[in-house]
């Protein structure tokens, strides 16, 4: 006869579901011929807050090789970003510009 401590143990069945992990964005900047290297750089400062030595050599990977990764971001701060960085340039009269991408 079964006494109320009696626990019957059953193998779980159910699977927890997986939360996907949000995907990742990218931060992408394009190069151009017409914004200055100095006004990249402080952009980069200033949005990305990136020091001096990093802003340098992103905006010289960009300016060599077309495009660079800013940084890489959930997607709503990656947007922010190349929105604030976008309109520092329109504000200054530059066509710098920047792009979002996820991650694969
Ligand atoms: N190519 C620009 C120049 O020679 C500098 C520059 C670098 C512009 C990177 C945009 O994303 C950029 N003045």
């Amino acid at each position: 006869m079964p006494t109320k401590d009696d626990t019957i143990l059953l193998p779980r069945t159910k699977t927890k579901p997986k939360l996907e992990r949000p995907k990742l964005y990218k931060v992408i900047r394009v190069n151009d011929d017409y914004t200055p290297r100095e006004f990249v750089v402080m952009v980069l400062k200033a949005v990305f807050r990136m020091p001096e030595e990093t802003s340098y050599r992103v905006m010289l990977t960009a300016h060599r090789m077309g495009t660079a990764v800013a940084v890489v971001c959930a997607r709503d701060i990656a947007e922010t970003k190349a929105k604030e960085a976008i309109d520092l340039a329109k504000e200054a009269g530059y066509p710098l510009m920047f792009t979002t991408e996820p991650e694969e």
